[in-house]
């Protein structure tokens, strides 16, 4: 490194200090603190997106948000040259950066994993990274901190996508490193015209049910809200009234988080809303939940979850390809088996897991959070993952594309059944709809609106498709959370020695009972959850195997 660059790099990081007695950790979801905690990280954030664009010759990106969280706290994450979550690779640099105490060991971090990781700061593409933050008040100034570490690295360009969703931001990274445009436009423009042809491709003489018009939209007074509001003016065939879009406070008491973890309506919707379909987004806009208010139960809700959008996903993607290889078995060579695939984790609702694997479906688990599902959703031609939270997409191979449009092409061509025709085709438009990035709850939620219609079901009838095995989730402050090992995606715990022929003990009191225990990769404390066939028997396990939890590694179940 030249001493130019050196010099650049010490000068510019001596005006981010790091906050004093703050340790901070890359979390599941990059850093994630008190906004007043978080300039220097987030400066350092911008080092490493631009590092990671040299490294590798494309265009990353830097989000600022904190999703659900309250709003006085905001986060930092990295977008890869894929679209995808950083490599995970680099997640042991971030945490190294993040906290290196002053400029000159900061510099001497950069100079050695530079070193290691043969990045050169000369000759090449210079490094280029998106920028984009939510509605956050606190997302201005680090924005600006996060320009300045990009600008750090001489050369390097930084973009301003302005106040976008996380999705939006992984899209658009997405998109410029296939040589497509990356704009805002762009996006409504690819989500609204896919929306527009499967809505075409909806089938003959499917009963209309007048009742189900009109989508009612809780925009946890964030982004998503905003942007939706501006959004659904492109869709035709399709009524949308979004609600707390942003005049309220942020995430509290809204937002799909709140929505499906305390089962309760939020802010804005009431007993006048019973019936109506209704869905929530998260603070920005990467979970998705549907539910409709009960009658005369006041708040109360039937939660239609992660878990039943991937129901819904997978049996409408597994009818189109039955469509498609209708009488192809006996041929030779020219019908494309694809291999499809659903991700959950531990979380999914055992009655869920069942159904999937009713279908014939293959279905694995992985730990949780989304970089290990998207992961995994890779392997298969057609993928599709989500967490029960709401979070999730459906992932398309480039060879399984590749053969969907020459077969889509060879099928126009041709006077071969057109319903051959229609399957290829749609297939086609999910894959543009459906952020290929990252979970995205805008086109998630036009995909479940435009299968609803498909169907001609109403949320009531999407939602019999199974019944939740009734659940509880508990949580356990402890002393020392990471004395808490898994494995077998988080379904066994390996550490503490004993606890888990102790859970198993529990676990056969009770018909159909399920129970595992794990680390948060949030917060500090160790979570339990417990399913069986009745809510009283879930709530007896979950915390039996707490007061186990309390047992092994102390103090206090919350
Ligand atoms: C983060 C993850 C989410 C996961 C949750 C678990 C991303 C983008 N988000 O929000 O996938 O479900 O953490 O939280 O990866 P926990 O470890 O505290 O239970
Ligand atoms: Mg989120």
């Amino acid at each position: 490194m030249k001493e130019n660059q050196q010099s650049v790099l010490v000068e510019s990081a001596a005006r981010f200090p790091p906050p004093k007695g703050v340790k901070l950790s890359y979390g599941t979801a990059g850093f994630r603190a008190d906004a007043s905690l978080l300039e220097s990280t987030v400066f350092r954030v911008g080092i490493l997106a631009a590092l990671r664009s040299l490294k590798t010759g494309s265009v990353t990106g830097v989000m600022i948000t904190a999703s659900h969280n309250q709003v006085s706290d905001n986060g930092v994450k990295v977008a890869d040259p894929s679209g995808g979550m950083l490599t995970q690779d680099w997640e042991p640099f971030a945490d190294a950066i993040a906290n290196a105490p002053d400029p000159s060991s900061l510099l001497q971090l950069i100079i050695e994993f530079a070193k290691k990781e043969d990045i050169s700061f000369e000759g090449g593409r210079p490094a280029e990274v998106l920028l984009g933050r939510d509605t956050r008040p606190s997302g201005e100034a680090l924005l600006d901190a996060a320009k300045q570490g990009i600008s750090s690295i001489v050369g390097a360009i930084g973009t301003d996508m302005g106040v976008v969703t996380t999705p939006q931001l992984h899209w658009m990274v997405r998109a410029r490193n296939r040589g497509m445009e990356a704009s805002e436009s762009s996006y409504f423009h690819q989500l609204s015209s896919s929306f527009r042809c499967l809505m075409d491709l909806k089938p003959e003489g499917i009963r209309k049910n007048v009742d189900d018009n009109t989508l009612v939209v809780d925009g946890a007074d964030g982004v998503g809200g905003k942007k939706l509001d501006h959004f659904k003016k492109m869709l035709t065939g399709l009524c949308i009234e979004v609600r707390n879009r942003g005049d309220g406070m942020l995430n509290e008491g809204v937002g799909a988080d709140y929505v499906q973890k305390e089962k309760v309506s939020p802010r804005g919707f009431g007993p006048a809303d019973a019936g109506l379909r209704c869905a929530s987004l998260d603070g920005d806009a990467d979970r998705l939940v549907y539910f409709s208010v009960k009658l005369n139960e006041n708040d109360k809700i039937e939660l239609v979850d992660g878990d039943k959008i991937l129901s819904l996903f997978a049996l409408f993607i597994k009818e189109q390809l039955s469509i498609l290889n209708e009488g192809e078995s006996k041929k030779e060579n020219d019908s494309y088996r694809a291999h499809l695939g659903v991700v959950q984790t531990a979380y999914a609702n055992g009655a869920s897991t069942d159904y999937l694997k009713e279908m014939g479906l293959e279905v694995v688990l992985t730990p949780t959070g989304v970089k290990y599902l998207h992961e995994k959703a890779t392997e298969f031609d057609i993928g599709i993952y989500f967490e029960a939270n709401g979070h999730g997409t459906i992932l398309f191979s480039e060879a399984f594309r590749c053969w969907l449009e020459s077969t889509h092409k060879t099928l126009l061509s041709t006077s071969e059944g057109s319903a051959k025709q229609k399957a290829a085709s749609r297939l086609l438009a999910v894959s543009q709809l459906i952020n290929q990035a990252v979970g995205d709850a805008l086109s998630g939620l036009l995909l479940v609106e435009v299968i609803l219609q498909y169907m001609g079901w109403s949320i009531c009838r999407w939602n019999e498709l199974y019944h939740d095995l009734p659940s509880r989730q508990l949580k356990v402050k402890v002393v020392d959370r990471t004395a808490v090992v898994t494995a077998n995606a988080e379904t066994v715990a390996v550490r503490p020695i004993g606890i888990q022929e102790a859970i198993n003990a529990e676990i056969a009191k009770y018909t159909r009972g399920r129970c595992f225990i794990r680390p948060s990769g949030t917060e500090d404390v160790v979570r339990v959850y417990a399913e069986a066939t009745t809510q009283d028997a879930a709530d007896a396990l979950a915390s039996s195997v707490a007061e186990l939890v309390d047992q092994y590694l102390g103090s206090g179940t919350t």
